[in-house]
């Protein structure tokens, strides 16, 4: 059954189909040559090139709209860099004004949107992808490969010929082969950044592809003058990320389930699998000190606070102090057991994720709390979040119809 949708989620699809109707009212007056338009400082402009100030750092965040470059854009804002977002999708959770100072509603699996993106701007910071929890991950390879490989094709083609000096990637844990994952427990392996070689990635096309951008993003800094700077990101969660639909991933999940469920809490697997979690602030703040630092090759960007799937689960009960069955049912499970070796981030930058998987899971459960209440409010069927769905992409989804499932 579809969930109902939150008041916030409902404006800001009903502002894109305004928007829509009023690019068609401009096709049909000038005869299908409408101007570009945007927002600046939540103004409609179709003034181009943008005119933007002369003493700021100018940073294109492309997938900004999403959860970690929501994230991300509103810290750098608040440090008083200039941000552009693109995206194809409004975020859902917060007003343009907290995080960014332009919105460029663009899909970026097209080269002239990302030049429209990357113009006149001095960093880029590449968070766009078609990407999800194992749910979506393992039914989705087709779409995942096709849509994420051509925004970041697309966006280092633009930012080359526009002259941007540096790029950000953000890359996967999923990049590392599958022969180095099928342990968990004791013997689960801690991932160092050298394993990612020799490549063997043919249980996902998600981490194929990443690991084919970070290549792409090597031989374009050996080939022009722009510096890039590449993070694995391992398993990042937190409050305005995904939480139902589909695409969210376990923390996320599990904290739903705990909170709409009174007897039984469903697991995809055995539950030993294990894994390694990171909020979206040390997140950001990884990503921001990656990217002034001198360090070129991809850095782990995750926590090395390893755990069972089924511990999870009892700390997301420890919370409201809940105590439901775990119920192991069949699922995507992924790799058996992942985490991450930090060893090489400390050595580069003398700082590594340092907050703890209680803290920041507790705060994402009473984000995911109050979420779950204001649908239920709003006329949703609580059941809907009691398990978690498999959902199935096609390569006509457009932004709004993504986001509309989370962010
Ligand atoms: N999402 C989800 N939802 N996972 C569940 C559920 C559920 O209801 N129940 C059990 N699990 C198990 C999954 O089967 C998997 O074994 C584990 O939790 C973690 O699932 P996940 O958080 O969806 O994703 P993974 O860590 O396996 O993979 C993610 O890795 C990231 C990088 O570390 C990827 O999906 C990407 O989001 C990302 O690259």
């Amino acid at each position: 059954m579809e969930a109902a949708l939150s008041e916030r989620t409902i404006s800001c699809l009903l502002d894109q189909i305004d928007e829509l109707r009023e690019e068609v009212t401009d096709l049909k007056a000038n005869g299908g040559a409408a101007d570009y338009y945007y927002h600046v400082e939540g103004v409609k402009t179709k003034v181009w090139p943008p005119v933007r100030p002369t003493d700021k750092n100018i940073v294109m965040i492309g997938g900004g709209g999403g959860f970690i470059g929501s994230h991300l854009a509103k810290r750098l804002k608040e440090e008083g860099e200039y941000i552009v977002i693109a995206d194809w999708a409004k975020n859902i959770y917060f007003e343009d004004s907290e995080f960014c100072n332009e919105y460029h509603m663009l899909d970026l699996r097209f080269q002239d949107n990302a030049d429209k993106a990357c113009t006149g701007v001095h960093d880029v910071y590449d968070l766009a992808a078609d990407m999800g929890g194992m749910g979506f991950i393992e039914s989705n390879h087709t779409v995942i490969l096709q849509n994420s490989i051509r925004i970041n094709i697309n966006c280092l083609a633009s930012c080359v010929e526009f002259g941007v000096k540096k790029f950000f990637f953000s890359s996967s844990a999923c990049v590392y082969p599958d022969y180095a994952q099928t342990q968990a427990g004791e013997f689960t392996p801690n991932l160092k950044e050298s394993d990612a070689w020799p490549a063997d990635i043919r249980s996902n096309a998600y981490g194929f592809e990443k690991l084919v951008t970070e290549e792409a993003t090597k031989w374009t800094a050996h080939d022009h003058p722009i510096e890039v700077h590449v993070a694995r990101f391992h398993n990042i969660y937190g409050p305005q990320g995904t939480w139902c639909g589909g695409r969210e991933k376990a923390p996320a999940a599990f904290c739903r389930k705990v909170i709409t469920n009174d007897e039984v809490f469903p697991m995809w697997g055995d539950g030993e699998q294990t894994r390694s979690f990171c909020l979206v602030d040390d997140c950001v703040e990884g990503v921001i000190r990656i990217m002034r630092s001198d360090c070129y090759e991809p850095l782990n960007l995750g926590s090395d606070e390893l755990i069972s799937m089924n511990d999870m689960a009892k700390l997301a009960m420890s919370f409201e102090n809940k105590q439901l069955r775990i119920e192991h049912i069949p699922g995507p499970q992924g790799v058996r057991g992942r985490n991450s070796d930090n060893t090489m981030i400390k050595e580069k930058l003398g700082w590594a994720p340092s907050i703890t998987l209680p803290v920041g899971l507790k705060k994402t459960y009473f984000w995911i709390k109050q979420k779950v209440a204001e649908e239920v409010a709003n006329g949703a069927d609580i059941d809907t979040y009691k398990g978690s769905v498999i959902v199935k992409a096609t390569l006509k989804d457009d932004g709004a119809s993504v986001r509309k499932g989370g962010n």
